[in-house]
């Protein structure tokens, strides 16, 4: 634990067992480590997510065996596409318990392959300073990546070696030459690039005429007024292809070449045109801004002009409930600065398409695709950036992943409203089922999509774990409760109860 202070890593999301006991009890010993209990896995590995996208460094998770780390997959899938750098720490049975396959003993490394760029099995005691050390260091490699340590228990019981420090991570490259494209090029951004300097960048390449795009699954973009907003590329296959439609060149920034989501029957995989010449200008583990900052210089782009969007007017209380008068509520009440979490699914566009009149925010993106991180990735980001609020916007479906989120915000004082888009459906589905050329829902199919029954209420839900929560069922309720919550410090949750959608 003194290894992982000494490196910087100052919170640990644990949920330990017998094995973890004595890592536990260090806590007591080296008050500069936060533990922060949460009460499933899945909570620990996307806080720890939330964590290192806002604070740009590796926090801890702490696991109990193979089964507690299993547990914590989905989030860890989703940690490891947004490249967030995180030391997993996974509890083993002592080394002379392991031989007789105990109820618990598992293939940990198997289950930390999926994830893991690296993988220790810890061989002593003497060796644990040291080799969490280099592990720190490989997590630490840009932009960020996990590692994972299987820590014997018997070593946490033993006289452990000298404390190790972790060694500053390379500084990343990139390769110094133009890419040969033409007026009128296409660039994709995604990584760091959507932050900062990245986005002045992008704004003066839009300026000369270039097409910026955002990646869609970027872990950490910066929106809002004020600066440049490149536009995401949007979910499904035909409309991102019209996005991209007419490009002779596309060049990539910290991006992969860009992929639809899901294939479907008769719908393209590959989303730029097949003339379009495809160049890296970095690669997802290359420094973006660096290349950015060259090729500006090189194309002599000083002109950084955009159009901001005119600032956000709160709706009239007495309209209509819809995801566009929300989004525009939301857009109007956030205060600067805040942390967006978004796993809104399918009431996300219209909310999105509202937030660009914002004030200034961080959004915080779906990466992997796992649905189960929005709250969790909130409390990372929260415990990264405690003057910040944060806000989570959240799918009811997907809010029922990792529910157990509320109690830690609850029991650390975190500074987060959760909103629930209570649409009582896995909705999202309804889309996909008629695209997907499925034959569409009957009564026994529907209830697998149908969320309604029992009617789950989450009023009741936030309260049970210690976080006050209200029910907004008009505009008018939810522009009062969010903006309430605004002005509050703390935890608070609104499930706000959408009309019933309406099934085209
Ligand atoms: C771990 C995991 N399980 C299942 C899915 C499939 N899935 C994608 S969206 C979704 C439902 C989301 O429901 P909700 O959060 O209510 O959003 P809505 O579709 O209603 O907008 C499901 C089950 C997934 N992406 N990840
Ligand atoms: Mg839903």
């Amino acid at each position: 634990m003194r290894t992982l202070v000494a490196s910087g890593v100052e919170v640990c999301f644990m949920n330990p067992g017998t094995s973890e006991m004595h890592f536990v009890a260090a806590l007591d010993r080296v008050p500069e480590m936060r533990g922060v209990l949460c009460l499933f896995e899945g909570v620990c590995s996307g806080a720890a997510d939330g964590y290192g996208r806002m604070a740009r460094k590796p926090a801890a998770t702490l696991l109990h065996l193979g089964p507690g780390l299993a547990n914590g997959l989905a989030n860890f899938h989703n940690a490891r596409k947004a490249r967030t750098p995180i030391i997993s720490l996974v509890g083993q049975h002592s080394t002379k318990h392991l031989e007789y396959d105990a109820p618990l003993t598992s293939d940990i490394e198997a289950f930390a392959q999926t994830v893991s760029a690296k993988i220790v099995h810890l061989e002593s005691a003497e060796a644990m300073g040291e080799t969490a050390a280099a592990l720190i260091a490989e997590a630490r490699r840009y932009p960020g990546r996990i590692a994972t340590l299987i820590i014997p228990a018997d070593f946490s019981w033993s006289e452990s070696g000298p404390i190790g420090v972790a060694p500053a991570a390379p500084p990343p490259g990139f390769v110094d030459s133009k890419p040969d494209f033409g007026a009128g090029a296409g660039f994709i951004l995604g990584g760091r690039t959507l932050t900062g300097k990245g986005l002045e960048f992008a704004a003066r390449l839009a300026a000369a005429g270039y097409r910026v795009f955002a990646d869609r699954n970027a872990s950490r973009v910066e929106g809002g007024r004020g600066r440049f907003q490149p536009p995401r590329i949007v979910y499904f296959p035909g409309p991102a292809q019209a996005q991209l439609a007419g490009l002779k060149d596309l060049v990539l920034v910290e991006a992969k070449p860009p992929v639809s989501f899901f294939g479907y029957p008769d719908e393209a995989s590959y989303l730029a045109p097949a003339d379009c010449r495809v160049h890296t200008l970095a690669g997802v583990e290359e420094d973006g801004m660096g290349a950015l900052a060259a090729l500006i210089e090189e194309l002599g782009l000083s002109e950084a002009s955009f159009e901001d969007p005119e600032p956000a007017a709160l709706p009239t209380a007495d309209g209509p409930l819809t995801l566009d008068s929300i989004g525009a509520a939301i857009a109007a009440l956030l205060p600067e600065k805040a942390i967006l979490c978004d796993e809104m699914v399918s009431s996300g566009p219209p909310v999105l398409a509202q937030l660009t009149r914002a004030a200034q925010f961080d959004y915080l993106p779906v990466t992997g695709g796992s649905i189960g991180q929005g709250m969790p990735v909130g409390v990372g980001a929260a415990i990264a950036c405690p003057d910040r609020k944060v806000v989570v916007l959240e799918g009811d479906g997907s809010g029922m992943y990792t529910p157990q989120s509320l109690w830690t915000m609850a029991r650390e004082g975190l500074d987060i409203v959760t909103v629930i888009f209570a649409n009582r459906r896995y909705r999202i589905l309804d889309i996909e089922m008629r695209r997907t050329g499925a034959s569409g829902f009957g009564s026994q199919s529907n209830d697998m999509v149908d969320i309604a029954r029992p009617d789950l209420d989450f009023v009741k839900l936030s309260e049970g774990m210690g976080v006050p929560a209200t029910r907004s069922t008009t505009l008018s309720e939810f522009i009062d409760q969010f903006r309430a919550a605004m002005l509050e410090k703390g935890p608070r949750l609104i499930e706000l109860r959408l009309p019933p959608p309406q099934i085209e």
